[in-house]
């Protein structure tokens, strides 16, 4: 299944490119009058308006189909953030939109110089410049242009999330069974969202309840590993599903089939707990169906995360193969993002 695409923005021309389209379309314009001086008149008002009306509609429409960063939700802001400074952006937006003010502008004079001379090779020669100077305010926009087209492809990497629900974030080692709980949490398959931060896919299952979506957002390839070390973009990306959510289950999987011991997966517990403290934990203990391997029991377990204090708000047991466990956990879920003071979903429609 194709990614959802949250920002969808039409590939942007090349100065050369721009200015060949409208030199084309000037090139086929046609005026038809018996007089001579006013056909010409005619032509070259004709030819000045459909130059400048091709670089208009395009100027227009790069700048008009980026996202208007002053309502975006805090989570996209931090994200696109991350892959392009938005100021950056916006002074390239600003920089195209002075330029298709001054392209209006330069056509409206050239318009009114072409009316009031009776002489043909005079109205050429303002034609002839005003294509001249709208060609060179274009080229300067050349690098402008190729930024934001480049920006325009980092952005359509963005995934779709809706943030307007209440959302809760899966976290734990590979291999827990974290893919298997959202499907088996979520009441239709869950949707695929390409993350750039990541190499994996974004996995966003959801479910509803007295008519109110709960989102449950499964993030392989970020927190999978130590918060410390991770780069700084993977951190901030981390960071920022907090504008989406407060609330983390942590997935630990005791039997060992996973791979990982419990020790180490309780030590990427206290680190998340640590380095995002704007993210409430419920622990969920996996793979109930199994047994534990010698050693290793569920209440040493508990008390791991009773030693966080109050940063662990439940501990669930679930298979999130049979389903065991699964009922409580989402009452569980639903209770602590309902009951939390902060609503990141709330401040967003
Ligand atoms: N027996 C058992 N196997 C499970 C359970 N949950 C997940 N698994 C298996 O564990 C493996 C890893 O699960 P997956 O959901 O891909 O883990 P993730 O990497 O954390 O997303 C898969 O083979 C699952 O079928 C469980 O509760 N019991
Ligand atoms: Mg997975």
């Amino acid at each position: 299944m194709a990614p959802d695409e949250m920002f969808v923005i039409p590939t942007i021309m090349t100065a050369e490119e721009l200015l060949r389209k409208a030199f084309r379309r000037a090139s086929k314009v046609q005026i038809r009058d018996p007089d001579y001086r006013f056909r010409m008149q005619k032509l070259n008002k004709a030819k000045v308006d459909s130059f400048a009306s091709v670089i208009d509609t395009a100027l227009e429409r790069y700048v008009r189909a980026f996202p208007s960063f002053d309502n975006l939700p805090p989570f996209y802001i931090a994200l696109i953030d991350l892959l392009e400074p938005i100021d950056d952006i916006k002074r390239m937006l600003g920089r195209l939109e002075g330029a298709r003010k001054q392209v209006l502008s330069i056509q409206a004079k050239t318009v009114r110089q072409i009316n009031r001379t009776a002489k043909p090779a005079y109205m050429d020669l303002k034609r002839n410049e005003a294509f001249g100077r709208i060609s060179s305010m274009i080229k300067e926009l050349d690098e402008d242009l190729k930024h934001l087209n480049v920006v325009r492809e980092k952005l359509k990497q963005l995934p779709s999330i809706p943030t307007s629900h209440p959302t809760i974030v899966v976290a734990g080692y590979p291999s827990v069974g974290k893919s298997q709980l959202v499907k088996m949490m979520s009441t239709a398959d869950p949707k695929v969202a390409s993350y750039p931060f990541t190499t994996q896919e974004l996995t966003v299952g959801y479910f509803e309840e007295n008519r109110t979506r709960y989102q449950i957002v499964d993030t392989p390839g970020l927190l999978d590993r130590p918060f410390e070390k991770r780069n700084n973009v993977e951190k901030q990306a981390i960071l920022a599903l907090t504008l989406l959510s407060n609330t983390c289950i942590f997935m630990v999987d005791p039997t060992g089939h996973c791979g990982y011991t419990i020790e180490p997966q309780l030590e990427l517990m206290e680190s998340i707990a640590d380095s995002v403290p704007e993210m409430d934990l419920i622990l969920v203990i996996n793979k109930s169906d199994m047994e534990l391997p010698e050693g290793v029991d569920k209440d040493s377990i508990r008390r791991a995360a009773e030693k966080l204090g109050d940063r662990i708000v439940r501990t669930v047991e679930v298979s999130a193969a049979s389903g065991e466990g699964l009922e409580e956990l989402r009452e569980v879920v639903m209770k602590t993002l309902i009951m939390h003071e902060e609503k990141p979903w709330e401040n967003f429609g």
